[in-house]
């Protein structure tokens, strides 16, 4: 079939946007370089703006302080504010970065042949935003609104989605649910009728015992978690952590169990057979909120330490011993339920493992364990009520994915590849603030549904891969230098903070609030926007709230009290749990109902070909994603990742530190750069590991182009949870490259 649409390798673009560069992006970066606030007596008079960071969803509340000139010196920390208490993780100090980089987007982009080839012409918003508006109009009358899909990652993605839902379009998905985690919200709301949510509600700072399964908190930089995790160690906190790689806060546990990967479930069953066997339960808790424990206590009653030291490698002593320590510790005691746990495709079950086990020890509710969050109503500024939509995103699966509550983004992915056996086609997408290229795993489905589609708007600040892919380019300002929604985020108490413009957008920017708004009215849906600008509609917000938007310029986050004093659960009275039953599930009744085992049982995965080693893949402390990899403040102190490999394989291979190797996948996929080795014992010798987010391939990218190997480009394998479609990556393999010219080293 021929495509509609090739990637553009954005190098043949005009050379305006890299004149400008070149201009005015380089001077600006001469200049932040030049000083710090407090450097010999220079620091000028600054003025102080109040934000919440954007370089990753955490969303710290800080201060943007600028000097007369208009120079952005510096971000801090809000001190009022419950996510950060003052300190910037590495990332959103270096958030300035993302203004000062001169490759940014600088103008909307269209897509044109020009002697034949495709190719991006520079455009008016006037010109994009009428084009974008007229073509959806098309495009929706000839194939219904519901043919329109909205991928959002960020902020500006509410007023997209504001637009997508006034076309009649309910199809707005988030890489964070069926890429990261989904599962997880899946598994709690089938346990105990209610999410972890983010910021999740672990309540770490009071735990007496923290147990982390392959969530690597501290390379993780979820800024309060990590300040949480600090202090619990400073007060005797006990910390138990499982990874089959040595990370950072293994380093700083008591135990640490390298669990041979893709075998949790067999470890965590195994904990609730030593809780129940050995009475270590809580007992008043279980009787009191639980359902089906004794079906739960006949299901695990052979699943020993011992059956599981086969399947895990993790010694019954060590099994038992762990299991003692939480139930020393509880109700204090935290399993905490991760955030990225699309490992293995059976995610699901195995975050439902999790869930009962704090359902066991009893930390759901009390104090060291999970909270119970608030948060505040922000009212809407009053519009029509949206179109009922014909059909959802669901129609295209039909019979697939029965407890998936929010959009797949790899589902809408798939259902955008023409298929005649499918109502539910997709014909349009919008992109905000995604990546879809590094973040959706099998790449050859998103390369062949962004050819199929009939238009394609992406909306960046970065020419990152996707804007590739985009019949229409449309440049983002960066966080810096503008409004946003209020955020609101669920806490031990309601807390909002505003983001406002430090400064005003470089280049020819905008803000994607104004974006929506401005393709509304063209498409007749203005009403949707009745607001007549950003600041009227914070203030009248802000009102409501019992504040200003003048007062929160100058204190840039409002703290609230709690409504009731329900943070913990109360000794006394009953709770009622949002479930079938009203109990916290044990068994679960939606998951027998739509026909998946209640009870989580262990089943096996596919081990790595020999010669193979399985790709793990996690965060660095200085970088989100592949988002941050070209911010120049941030690829300054990591700009490539390196190849984590054991001795024991990396003697048979003859790899030494410092080598540059390719890696093969599987399939066949070869990687498009080669990657450092890092020869370590930190790392088991049946796995890799590589830091997620380079290797990228857009040479607009001028500090990211080209360093580091890419996950994303050898994960072409996909565990598809059948529960909720969260798309398992981690069970993906790789042999080694060892030469330029490709050829095979023997190991
Ligand atoms: N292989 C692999 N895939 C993964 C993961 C992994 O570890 N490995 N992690 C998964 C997880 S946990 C998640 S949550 C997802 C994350 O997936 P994404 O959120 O899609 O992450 P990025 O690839 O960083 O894409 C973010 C894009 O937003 C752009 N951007 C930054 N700031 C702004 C802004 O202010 N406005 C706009 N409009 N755009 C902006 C960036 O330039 C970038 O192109 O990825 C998932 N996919
Ligand atoms: N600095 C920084 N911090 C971030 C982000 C970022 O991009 N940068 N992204 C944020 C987001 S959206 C997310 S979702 C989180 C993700 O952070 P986490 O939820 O902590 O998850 P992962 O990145 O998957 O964690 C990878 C860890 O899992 C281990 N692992 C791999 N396979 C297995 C296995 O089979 N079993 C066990 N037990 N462990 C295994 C790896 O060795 C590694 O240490 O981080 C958040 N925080
Ligand atoms: S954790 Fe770091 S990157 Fe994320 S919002 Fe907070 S300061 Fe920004
Ligand atoms: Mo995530």
């Amino acid at each position: 079939m021929k495509s509609r649409r090739e990637f553009i390798k954005t190098s043949a673009l005009g050379l305006g946007g890299f004149a400008l560069a070149g201009g005015a992006g380089m001077a600006l970066r001469t200049a932040f370089n030049q000083g710090t606030p407090g450097s010999a007596g220079l620091t000028p008079d600054l003025t102080r703006t109040p934000t919440y960071c954007e370089v990753c969803f955490w969303k710290c509340a800080g201060w943007v302080y600028k000097d007369s000139d208009g120079k952005l010196w510096k971000i801090t920390g809000n001190s009022n504010d419950p996510l950060c208490n003052g300190r910037l993780c590495p990332r959103g100090t270096g958030g300035t970065g993302m203004y000062y980089d001169q490759d940014r987007l600088k103008k909307p982009l269209m897509r044109t042949v020009e002697n034949g080839r495709q190719t991006y012409r520079e455009a008016s918003w006037e010109e994009a935003l009428d084009f974008i508006a007229a073509r959806l109009k098309e495009i929706t009358a000839e194939h219904g609104p519901e043919c329109a899909a909205l991928f959002t990652h960020g902020s500006g993605g509410d007023y997209f989605s504001t637009l997508m839902q006034a076309m009649g379009s309910t199809s707005v998905a988030a890489p964070s649910y069926a890429q990261c985690r989904g599962a997880r919200e899946v598994a709690f709301i089938a346990t105990y009728g209610q999410g972890v949510d983010s910021p999740e509600i672990t309540d770490i700072r009071d735990t007496r015992c923290l147990v982390l399964i392959g969530s690597h908190l501290g390379e993780n930089m979820h800024n309060s978690q990590v300040q949480e995790m600090s202090d619990a160690l400073a007060k005797g906190a006990t910390i138990i952590t499982v990874d089959p790689r040595f990370s950072v806060v293994a380093g700083k546990s008591r135990y640490w169990l390298p669990i041979k990967p893709a075998t949790d479930l067999a470890l965590l069953l195994a904990w609730i057979n030593v809780l129940i066997e050995e009475d270590l339960y809580d007992k008043e808790y279980v009787e009191r909120h639980t359902y089906g424990f004794e079906q739960l206590r006949a299901h695990v009653k052979d699943m020993t330490p011992e059956w599981a030291y086969g399947i895990t490698t993790i010694e019954p002593n060590t099994i038992r011993r762990t299991a003692r320590e939480m139930a020393a510790a509880a109700p204090a005691t935290l399993v905490h339920p991760g955030r990225f746990v699309v490992w293995y495709g059976d995610d699901t079950q195995r975050s439902r493992a999790v869930a009962i086990l704090n359902a066991l020890l009893g930390s759901w509710g009390r104090r060291g364990g999970f909270y119970m969050p608030d948060r505040m109503q922000v009212p809407s500024y009053p519009r029509p009520p949206f179109p009922e939509p014909a059909r959802t995103w669901r129609e295209a699966f039909p019979d697939r994915f029965p407890l998936a509550d929010l959009a797949l983004a790899s589902g809408i992915c798939e259902a955008s590849i023409p298929d005649t056996s499918r109502e539910c086609n997709f014909k349009a997408w919008i992109v905000n603030g995604c990546n879809l290229l590094m973040t959706l795993p099998n790449r050859k489905q998103t390369i062949e549904a962004l050819q199929s589609l009939e238009l394609v708007v992406v909306v960046d600040t970065m020419p990152a891969e996707i804007t590739g892919w985009a019949d229409v380019v449309l440049p983002e300002c960066t966080y810096l230098e503008r409004y946003d929604f209020l955020r609101n985020s669920p806490g031990r108490h309601p807390t909002i903070a505003l983001r406002a413009p430090a400064t005003e957008p470089l280049y020819d920017t905008r803000p994607a609030y104004w974006m929506a708004k401005e393709i509304a009215v063209r498409m007749g849906l203005g009403e949707y926007f009745a607001w007549e600008s950003i600041e009227e509609l914070l203030d009248w917000q802000l009102k409501q709230l019992g504040t200003s938007l003048e007062e929160m310029m100058h204190t840039g986050v409002k703290n609230y009290p709690r409504n009731f004093d329900d943070l913990y659960f109360d000794e006394v009275r009953d709770i009622g749990f949002f479930t079938n039953t009203g109990k916290i599930e044990l068994w679960s009744t939606s998951m027998s109902a739509a026909g998946f085992d209640p009870i989580p049982v262990y089943t096996a995965h596919e081990e790595p070909p020999r010669g193979y080693y399985r790709l793990n893949f996690g965060r660095a402390p200085v970088h989100t994603f592949a988002r941050t990899i070209n911010n120049p403040n941030l690829a300054d102190l990591m700009d490539e990742n390196d190849l984590w490999v054991n001795p024991v394989v990396a003697k048979m291979w003859g790899l030494n530190t410092g080598d540059y190797i390719r890696l093969r996948n599987q399939d066949g996929i070869e990687s498009t750069f080669s990657i450092r080795v890092r020869v370590t014992e930190r790392i088991r010798w049946d796995s890799v590991y590589m830091v997620h987010g380079f290797g990228h391939k857009d040479p607009r990218l001028s500090r990211a182009y080209g360093r580091g190997a890419c996950d994303t480009e050898l994960i072409s394998r996909v565990h598809t949870d059948p529960v909720m479609g969260g798309t398992g990556m981690r069970g993906n393999f790789v042999t080694f490259i060892l030469d330029a010219a490709g050829k095979e080293a023997q190991s």
